[in-house]
């Protein structure tokens, strides 16, 4: 008989992660279980994406009548109501809403804050292209009742959990507490996602740039001399850098996870903050690279050290391998 397969669904090991502290109180878990519903209910509508013309384009009613959302407003709405009555969470924010999202009066208000940004990636919905779903997660500052934007306002550094959901080829839920970094594969067969790429390292050198270079005009000298020398044969490999860019950072962002390189979105003359930002982006993807071993900067600070200002403030990011983010910092600090 062939040797037995551990099957070890994302549930099963978040209660024995938990179970690993005496203290837990489960609360944290249950926050975990409800997100990957969410991300189950996600994916479940993008993979209907290209089935609009069949069953309906957003802003049209369906065959049932109903009136069929746009893919990021029901993400958005989706995990807004699978997380709002667990009794864990004291308040949210959404890259998709302005102002932070308060748990409706009648449930109970809990100790943690959730941000998550829910679809990432969204100009590649019509294309069948990778999309994705992020999440951060802080213990909040405020003493009770409602949650505050200072819950919201903490510096990466105090993350308590942080993860993704890539809608790829295969869908995988990736995530930290601290303690590694995890990634579960969905069966679609049975609805569980299990696990599939325990401790997840990125290794210390990659050979992958991935940016949007058609900005290269618009930005600075050291930026611009640092893709400079990608381009150049890599004394390593015998080639330069290759690039890779999808356009969604999910996708961009797991693949440098596994494969190594780096990912930047920096800052130029117009936007010197770049486009992506610190609460959805940022800071959730800094926290995975750090705990797989890689590393994110701003290009001058540690990205988990910024001070949130604001709820949808931009941050400049490098991202990923260790040696790559200190080569690009020494270009952009006009050490090289
Ligand atoms: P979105 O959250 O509105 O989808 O925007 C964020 C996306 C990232 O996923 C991606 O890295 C970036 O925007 C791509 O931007 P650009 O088209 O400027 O390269
Ligand atoms: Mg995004």
């Amino acid at each position: 008989m062939p040797s037995p397969q551990k099957f070890m669904t994302l549930e099963r090991y978040i209660n024995e992660q938990e179970a690993k502290h005496p203290g837990a109180s489960g609360e944290f878990s249950a926050i975990l279980h409800d997100l990957s519903l969410a991300a189950k209910l996600v994916w479940r509508e993008v993979s209907k994406a290209g089935l609009v013309n069949i069953l309906g384009a957003a802003g049209t009613t369906n065959t049932s009548g109903d009136e069929v959302k746009k893919l990021d407003e029901y993400a958005d709405e989706t995990i807004y109501k699978a997380m709002d009555h667990g009794g864990h969470l004291c308040v949210m924010a959404s890259e998709e809403n302005e102002d932070i999202l308060q748990i409706p009066e009648n449930y109970k208000k809990g100790k943690y804050v959730l941000l998550f940004d829910p679809l990432d990636g969204s100009s590649n919905i019509d294309a069948n292209i990778t999309l994705g779903s992020i999440f951060s997660i802080f213990k909040r500052v405020s003493p009770g009742g409602n949650g505050t934007i200072q819950d919201c306002l903490q510096k990466g550094i105090h993350q308590v959990a942080a993860g993704y959901v890539i809608y790829g080829t295969s869908t995988m839920f990736v995530y930290t507490t601290g303690n590694g970094v995890h990634g579960f594969t969905l069966d679609p067969t049975v609805g569980e996602f299990l696990l599939s790429h325990e401790n997840i390292t990125i290794p210390k050198k990659g050979k992958i740039y991935s940016i949007n270079e058609g900005n290269y005009a618009k930005w600075d000298d050291g930026m611009k001399r640092y893709i400079d020398f990608l381009k150049q044969e890599d004394k390593a490999t015998n080639r330069p850098y290759s690039l890779r860019y999808i356009g969604t950072m999910v996708g961009d962002f797991h693949r440098t996870l596994l494969y190594g390189g780096i990912f930047c979105y920096p800052g130029d003359k117009k936007n010197p903050e770049g486009k992506l930002r610190l609460m959805y982006e940022g800071n959730p993807m800094s926290m995975l690279v750090e705990h797989a071993g890689g590393s994110s900067s701003t290009g001058f600070q540690r990205v988990l050290e910024v001070q949130p200002k604001a709820l949808h403030q931009r941050v400049p990011l490098f991202i990923g391998s260790e040696e790559d983010v200190k080569l690009a910092e020494e270009f952009l600090q006009g050490k090289r």
